[in-house]
């Protein structure tokens, strides 16, 4: 397919982005439909007062906010104003919250400084200066005119072919046999089918409705916000778009006046069917509520006194989508080839989001990583209509809040369960949510195993003076490399569990791990030119390997186990793995997600053998379970599969049954007695400490395999998909960093006075006693013993490269 026939649906800013991005690279055959008229079609793109702020705890949105700016800088006349953004501060809480941005800024290459309130009110005169403790200013931000930008991308992508019909109501998608065939349209009442080998949605918040016509659940809830503007307020100097986000409101300039979004009202969501009809000019603006302005207005005032002079006029309720966690939808439908969605984007990411899907389209990979953007992350417990609507709500009211990277969301929860759930509850989990399921971090019940810890440790001291004990069991808990925010979501008890796998037996909850059986005929085969190491070996043994994209870049890291000639089952790291894998799979070869129906146990530490061995008839001797093998057998009524794997670097196995079977095996496993129930918190901890990479976080397909440390995992003798594009040269590195404080992530690292990379995870190492971070760094600063800073809250944290890993370099624990 060199120039495939493509169909836009939707003329907003978002679809004449992507004509022009793809008409760019030569897909020239682009036609637009908008049921609207030309530029202004009714969709949120016609009225949105276009704030561009950048920054962005994730690296990929503020990338795409930064090829937004520029680009839109480039395409001149009004498009953009690059006035500078501000967000001031009126609680020491979100003073805080700047500092922690002012990293993230850093991190991804974006120029911010952090301001005073007399320089942040010399920005903005009209602020109630001794209201303000500090701002965050990033003069790249600036207001992008969302219409000008849709119509001068498209009036390129115009001039290279392409072709825009205002008027055509998309009323159907064609499609014939599991591929998208075009769409069909209504226009002056005529209706008509143009035929397209690629379908993009970009219709905004009717995303879901398009969907619908595919087949497709599209997860976005359109919500209302209120937008209005002040009275003239007399001249004044072009100043930065602000943010309130303590009061949950953005302000922006209109000649004299003064245009005031708010996020602070009850969120409002509008039904597919309740959104204006087709034949309305503004469908996306619903009649203002001035009762749900009225706070924000006293608390705009309360910022810009000089409001108070006027009262606020041309109030809407305009209409865009939220999705359950903030991010937009990019990709392909799982079940219909050639119809993808670009939705849920703001201008302020518009184009970047336009030339990844591009990139994608035309080829095969976007530099950027989309992970966090892809359509099928979500699993299908997260698409059913109640979900969508509740966390589409939150999502609206935390927009602005300040939140902790393990903050979940507390509703709706409990959704997934493993069947372990009961006996942790009453092991008094703290349990954090992911991908829907509960996950418990630490468990209340091992407060007695702290003291004991901490009793050891001071009895090992018991000849250092009783004043400088306390100071012996430090090293342990890590409490003094603890910041307030280092303490969130987090007890010393993991310290505990961590030492129990460390010393004795733990028992991990890995259900939430995706399992996927791949099985027919042609397996094999299929499997070796899916990942980059030999998995065509032996029924009974386990490999560890990477999915690359096309690009050579890491797509995930597995676990694949062949249980026998043709069934695998792999462990994965995500619905993404289930789409990508089902999406390659040839015919005869069948992909299944086994996740729901079956559970897992990680039963790790030195005393793991004795444990299992004692409640078994498989041999679980070294010489008859190497590691990384894998067995079928009982444990006690149970019957398991096996695996000699561990994510934490101790001896001992995973355990994999059914559902059914879960408690039961929790019960078997308990009831020796040995065992401690380990949570997140030390999970996380013990990982980093082997220095097993966490996929999405630690490398994501912007990373080759050898810049990852994971060359190991490389087979140079087969064909696999990104081979052909992989290359050994390593200008960056991901090393782990040992520092004198817990840090969160997505800081940056400096060198020598400049910004040379950005920290992933952390934690802090209780064995190793150094609080951990692994950061990507230039090849040239990767060596051990490099002494660098990082930036934490604005404090400089020292630090220094280590050689990894930093636990069992001899692998002694693991293989005996
Ligand atoms: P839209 O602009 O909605 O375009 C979708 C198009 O699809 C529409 O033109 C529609 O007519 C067409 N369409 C739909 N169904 C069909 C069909 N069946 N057949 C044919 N055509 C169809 N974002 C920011 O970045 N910064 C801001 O400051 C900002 N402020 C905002 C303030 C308000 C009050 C609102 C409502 C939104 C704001 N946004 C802001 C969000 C931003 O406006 C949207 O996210 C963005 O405009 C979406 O662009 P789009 O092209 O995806 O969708
Ligand atoms: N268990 C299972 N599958 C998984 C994970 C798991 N799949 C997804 C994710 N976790 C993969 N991550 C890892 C990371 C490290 C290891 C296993 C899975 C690991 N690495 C050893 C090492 O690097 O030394 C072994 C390498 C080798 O011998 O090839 O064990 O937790 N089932």
């Amino acid at each position: 397919m060199s120039r495939p026939r493509l169909v836009i649906v939707g003329a907003g800013i978002v679809g004449c982005a992507l004509a022009d991005e793809l008409t760019e690279r030569g897909w020239t055959d682009v036609t637009v439909v908008d049921q609207g008229p030309l530029f202004a079609a009714g969709g949120s793109s016609s009225h949105a007062p276009g704030l561009v702020f950048q920054t962005n705890p994730s690296k990929t949105m503020t990338e795409f906010a930064a090829y937004t700016v520029a680009k839109y800088t480039a395409l001149g006349g009004d498009c953009f104003r690059q006035v500078g953004g501000l967000e001031v501060a009126t609680t020491p809480e979100r003073w805080t919250d700047l500092h922690r941005k002012h990293g993230w800024a850093e991190s991804w290459g974006v120029e911010a400084r952090l301001l005073d309130a007399g320089q942040c009110a010399a920005l903005w005169p009209m602020l109630a200066q001794d209201r303000v403790l500090g701002g965050l200013h990033v003069p790249g931000d600036g207001l992008a005119a969302a219409v000008p930008c849709g119509q001068a991308q498209a009036a390129r992508a115009v001039e290279r072919g392409a072709r825009l019909l205002p008027g055509h109501t998309v009323v159907g998608i064609e499609q014939r046999g599991g591929r998208v065939t075009g769409v069909s349209v209504v226009t002056s009442g005529e209706y008509r089918t143009i035929p397209a080998d690629v379908v993009v949605c970009a219709a905004g918040f009717w995303g879901p409705s398009i969907g619908k016509l595919a087949g497709l659940t599209v997860p976005l809830l359109p919500l209302a916000h209120q937008y209005a503007k002040s009275g003239p307020l007399g001249r004044r100097e072009q100043g930065p778009i602000l943010r309130h986000q303590d009061r949950d409101l953005y302000f922006r300039q209109h000649g004299d006046r003064i245009g005031i979004g708010s996020y602070s009202h009850r969120p409002m969501p509008v039904a597919q069917d309740e959104i204006g009809p087709r034949s309305t000019t503004m469908p996306s603006v619903q009649a203002f509520t001035e009762e749900d302005f009225d706070p924000a207005w006293r608390d705009a005032v309360e910022l810009l006194p000089a409001l108070a002079e006027s009262k606020y006029e041309d109030g809407i309720n305009g209409i865009f989508s939220f999705t359950p966690d903030g991010f937009p939808l990019i990709g392909e439908a799982p079940h219909l080839d050639g119809f993808w969605l670009a939705e849920a984007v703001w201008v302020t990411h518009s184009a970047g989001v336009a030339r990844a899907l591009a990139q994608v389209l035309v080829d095969g990979r976007s530099a950027v990583d989309l992970h966090e953007c892809e359509l099928n992350r979500f699993e299908r417990t997260q698409l059913s209509p109640a979900f969508i609507e509740e966390r589409g709500k939150q999502n609206f009211v935390e927009v602005y809040d300040i939140i902790h990277p393990l903050q979940p969301m507390e509703s709706p929860r409990p959704l997934r369960t493993s069947p372990f759930h009961p006996r942790q509850r009453e092991l008094g989990a703290f349990f954090l949510e992911s991908a829907g399921w509960e996950r418990p971090h630490w468990f209340e019940a091992n407060t007695p195993l702290l003291e004991e810890l901490v009793r050891r440790r001071r009895d090992a001291f018991a000849d250092v003076p009783e004043e400088a004990r306390g100071a012996a069991t430090e090293p342990l808990l890590g409490l003094a490399q603890r910041d307030e925010w280092a303490r969130r979501y987090w007890s010393p008890i993991a310290a505990a569990e961590s030492y129990a796998a460390r010393e004795g037996v733990a028992l991990f909850d890995m259900t939430p791990l995706k399992r996927i059986e791949v099985s027919g005929p042609g397996s094999a085969a299929f499997l070796q030119r899916m990942t980059t190491n030999n998995v065509d070996r032996k029924p009974g043994s386990v490999t560890y390997t990477l999915l690359l994209d096309a690009g050579g870049g890491i797509r995930s890291d597995l676990t694949v186990a062949r249980l026998e000639e043709d069934t695998f089952q792999v462990g994965a790291n995500g619905n993404l793995d289930l789409d990508w894998l089902t999406r390659h799979a040839p015919g005869g070869v069948r992909v299944r997600d086994l996740t729901p129906g079956t559970c897992c146990v990680g039963v790790w530490g030195p005393r793991a053998r004795e444990l299992v061995q004692g409640l078994t008839d498989m041999d679980l001797s070294h010489e008859n379970f190497r590691y990384f093998g894998c067995k079928s057998g009982y444990v006690g009524q149970v019957p398991v599969l096996a695996m000699r794997v561990s994510y934490v670097g101790e001896l001992g196995w995973e355990l994999y049954t059914t559902a059914d079977m879960g408690l039961k095996l929790w019960d078997t496993l308990w009831a020796p007695g040995t065992a401690v129930a380990g949570g997140r918190a030390a999970f996380n901890s013990l990982r980093l400490e082997k220095g097993y990479r966490l996929w999405g976080v630690d490398m994501t397909t912007e990373h080759n395999p050898y810049e990852a440390g994971l060359g190991f995992a490389v087979r140079d003798d087969k064909d696999f998909i990104g081979r052909d594009a992989l290359s050994k040269d390593v200008t960056r590195r991901l090393v782990p960093l040992l520092s004198t404080q817990v840090v969160m992530g997505k800081e940056p690292v400096r060198h020598g006075g400049r910004t040379v990379g950005y920290v992933t995870s952390a934690a802090y190492g209780h064995t190793v006693q150094y609080p951990i971070a692994y950061a990507w760094l230039p090849a040239e600063l990767a060596e051990p013993g490099t002494h660098v800073d990082i930036s934490y809250f604005g404090r400089r944290v020292p630090a220094e490269v280590a050689a990894e890993p930093l636990y069992d370099p001899g692998m002694e624990k693991i293989r005996r």
